[in-house]
């Protein structure tokens, strides 16, 4: 299979603290200067319930009713961002969890604040973002076309 043939998609959110800082525009630039292609986006409510099936694993973890609280604060980004490897290339941009914890030139390195307040939710694994994609968008809100890009790829 040629790589032009191995896309991935990758779920992408803007937390509320992304939000509430104003950091919505310097995080979408990271993820474009990388050159991967916005397929989706828009601002939703996180209803405790989409929450819910979202962080379905972390459900009877001791950190649950605040995150529930935190990611439903504020209305945050969705987005949806396809290419070669895209769900671990944007793990790596994203950094880890703790953003104390998070390498240099990350994203919650350079501009995260702690665990919980970590400005972005990149899923881990493709099928984790397929499951993720499914939640929030449907099949026509996701955007298939040509970026030139592509054409001069190998
Ligand atoms: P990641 O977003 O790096 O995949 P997960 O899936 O382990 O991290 O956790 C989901 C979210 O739950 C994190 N982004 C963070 O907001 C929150 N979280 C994870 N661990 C903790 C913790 N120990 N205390 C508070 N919030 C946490």
């Amino acid at each position: 299979m040629s790589e032009q043939n191995n896309k991935e998609r990758t779920l992408i959110i803007l937390k509320p603290d992304a939000i509430q800082r104003k950091l919505v525009g310097k995080i979408i630039t990271r993820l474009e200067d990388k050159g991967f292609k916005i397929v989706g986006l828009k601002m939703i409510h996180m209803t405790q319930e989409l929450a819910k099936k979202h962080y379905e694993a972390h459900i009877n973890k001791p950190f649950f009713d605040s995150l529930l609280n935190f990611i439903s604060s504020t209305p945050v980004i969705v987005m949806v961002l396809e290419g070669v490897d895209v769900v671990n290339q944007i793990r790596k941009l994203v950094g880890a969890t703790d953003c104390k914890k998070a390498d240099v030139g990350t994203i919650r390195f350079d501009f995260g604040l702690s665990i919980q307040n970590n400005l972005i939710h990149a899923s881990e694994t493709v099928n984790d973002a397929n499951r993720e994609i499914s939640i929030f968008f449907n099949q026509n809100e996701l955007f298939d076309y040509k970026l030139l890009l592509d054409e001069i790829i190998s």
